[in-house]
């Protein structure tokens, strides 16, 4: 007897510590349980982070969650501004974040987590979405999606920032589809995936509409609005806060804050607050993510941390009497109909907006750059790995024929299809250009060389299973389109053991090639065509 009342005490505890996962019904979220709504009363939660989640890419980033004695000491901090939401903007996959993730729980707390990282993201100036970034972000959802308090995740945050940029957007939105199939795939409860965009008037509305149109199965979930456009003793009208609740009134997922706090005065009155939890708000925002927790360079904190020691500012007093008048009550998700059901019309593509709505950058698949790797007799030598020499071998490579060589790994629209093998590595990129232009040349021998950057190898006489399908589809010059894809990617080509020779896809490419790698692509590609270098390398 008293073993069992142990034990159902135990049992008790544990699931008390499980908070009630956010749903998403129509533009709004609720508690799942008891239906009552759901609005955020955010703090961003993370240190060497700039506004709009900038950070020097080269830098490596501290994950918050993974800190248990500051996240515990910080929690008693968050309480006090009654928050029930903090915004993180990289984790790291490979800790433990059981200890923070519960004492959040125990608060009441929930979290929106980036799935990228400062050097494992998509690059504005060269975007792509592929294998290595796959594997990042599905890292991210693997180990968040363990804890009911794991609100939603970013696929993206401010990458297209301006007009010459927004065909990133192509990149970001092919990263949002592939990870909600993923979590689908997994059998995941329903995690949101959304983008945290920037207030740029030129691309906002063009942005919002991108992202939340087509097929719904490709469509963000939430959409999360960075915005510092009320200052000081501003208001509803004169802070626009009035045109953008216009702007989202009729659109069909619910929209929030991912960043507010402007600070052009001192200490932040955070008069805002008022509005973004009042009735002209209330039915079309989720509430909001104050910006930011840590007080560093930038002068946004709440709080001062010296020492381990942490020391609320004018600004954390101001916001905290603010925010305990927060108190929307919203509606109960059995009496909501919603009535905004239509996504929003695609952008066309002009001088305004660089990105096509369909189709979409390629489907992730690992197994059919494996297989590809397996296929082809010239590839990169071993001496090759630096994020130079590899932009270098593009911008060669690339250069030539007008190009024709690099069909198969084509990432822009606009001239002709999307590649297949686009969403490889970039070493596995490199190496399906160098093996078309040595096909190109018949096989010489001496057109699998590049000065010693390519070698020739064996191509695979039995790749493994499946290969045969996915070859085909996706052509000689790799111009096809691949069905299939992300979902079994990572699992697939892991796990495969029947795919066997030298040049299959390497499983941990560093991932500065990523984001470092490609921007010098562009670099190098531009010069290279516009000085005629292609020619010198040979
Ligand atoms: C619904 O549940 C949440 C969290 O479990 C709680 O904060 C909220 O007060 C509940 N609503 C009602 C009406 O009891
Ligand atoms: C966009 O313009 C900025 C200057 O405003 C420039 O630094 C950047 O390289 C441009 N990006 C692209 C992709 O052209
Ligand atoms: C795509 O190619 C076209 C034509 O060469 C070019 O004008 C455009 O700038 C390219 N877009 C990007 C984002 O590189
Ligand atoms: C609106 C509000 O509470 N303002 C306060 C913000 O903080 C400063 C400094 O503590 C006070 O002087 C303001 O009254």
């Amino acid at each position: 007897m008293k073993f069992t009342l142990a034990a159902s005490a135990l049992f008790a505890a544990t699931a008390l510590a499980q908070v009630d996962p956010i749903v998403i019904k129509g533009n709004k979220f609720f508690y799942k349980t008891n239906g009552t709504q759901f609005f955020m009363r955010g703090v961003a939660y993370q240190q060497g982070v700039g506004q709009g989640g900038s950070t020097d890419s080269s830098s490596d980033y501290s994950d918050p969650l993974a800190d248990t004695t500051a996240c515990k000491r910080d929690i008693e901090y968050l309480k006090k501004l009654r928050t029930n939401t903090i915004r993180v903007y990289a984790i790291d996959p490979t800790k433990d974040h059981k200890v923070c993730m519960t004492a959040l729980q125990d608060a009441g707390i929930y979290v929106v987590a980036d799935l990228s990282e400062p050097k494992t993201s998509i690059n504005r100036e060269d975007p792509e979405w592929n294998t290595p970034l796959f594997e990042r972000y599905t890292a991210v959802i693997d180990e968040m999606q363990q804890y009911t308090n794991t609100l939603g995740f970013f696929a993206g945050n401010e990458v297209s920032n301006q007009k010459n940029n927004t065909f990133a957007s192509a990149f970001v939105k092919a990263a949002v589809r592939d990870s909600k199939s993923y979590i689908q795939s997994k059998g995941y409860r329903e995690i949101g995936v959304g983008y945290a965009t920037n207030d740029d008037a030129d691309i906002r509305e063009d942005l919002a509409n991108f992202f939340d149109c087509g097929d719904r199965s490709d469509a963000i979930d939430f959409w999360g609005y960075n915005i510092y456009s009320w200052c000081g003793k501003s208001s509803f009208t004169k802070s626009g806060f009035d045109v953008r609740t216009e702007e989202f009134s009729k659109y069909d997922v619910p929209v929030f804050f991912a960043e507010y706090g402007c600070n052009e005065v001192r200490p932040r009155l955070f008069t805002e607050v008022g509005a973004l939890y009042g009735s002209q708000m209330t039915d079309v925002w989720s509430g909001g993510i104050v910006y930011m927790y840590h007080e560093e360079d930038n002068k946004f904190g709440l709080v001062s941390v010296s020492g381990g020691k942490v020391t609320p500012n004018d600004d954390f007093d101001n916001l905290s009497k603010e925010i305990a008048k927060a108190t929307p009550t919203g509606v109960k998700m059995a009496d909501y109909k919603p009535t905004n059901t239509a996504a929003a019309k695609c952008p066309s593509v002009d001088s305004n907006w660089g990105a096509a709505s369909d189709p979409l950058p390629p489907v992730v698949n690992a197994q059919a750059c494996s297989c590809m790797m397996d296929s082809i007799s010239c590839t990169v030598d071993d001496s090759i790995s630096s994020d130079k020499q590899i932009g270098n071998l593009f911008g060669t490579v690339c250069g030539m024929d007008e190009g024709k060589y690099c069909a198969g790994i084509n990432r822009n629209h606009t001239v002709g299809p999307y590649g297949a093998y686009g969403m490889c590595t970039p070493k596995e990129q490199l190496a399906f250009a160098l093996n078309a232009y040595y096909k190109a040349q018949n096989k010489a021998a001496d057109a699998c060389n590049f000065k010693g950057a390519a070698t020739l190898k064996k191509a695979a006489t039995t790749t493994a299973a499946g290969c045969g399908a996915l070859l085909k589809q996706a052509g000689d010059a790799g111009t096809g389109t691949l069905s299939g894809g992300a979902a079994a990617a990572t699992g697939g080509a892991k796990n495969d053991g029947s795919s066997s020779s030298e040049g299959a896809a390497p499983g941990g490419l560093t991932v500065s090639h990523v984001s470092v790698g490609y921007f010098g692509v562009a670099v190098y590609l531009v010069g290279a065509v516009a000085s005629g270098a292609a020619m010198i390398l040979l």
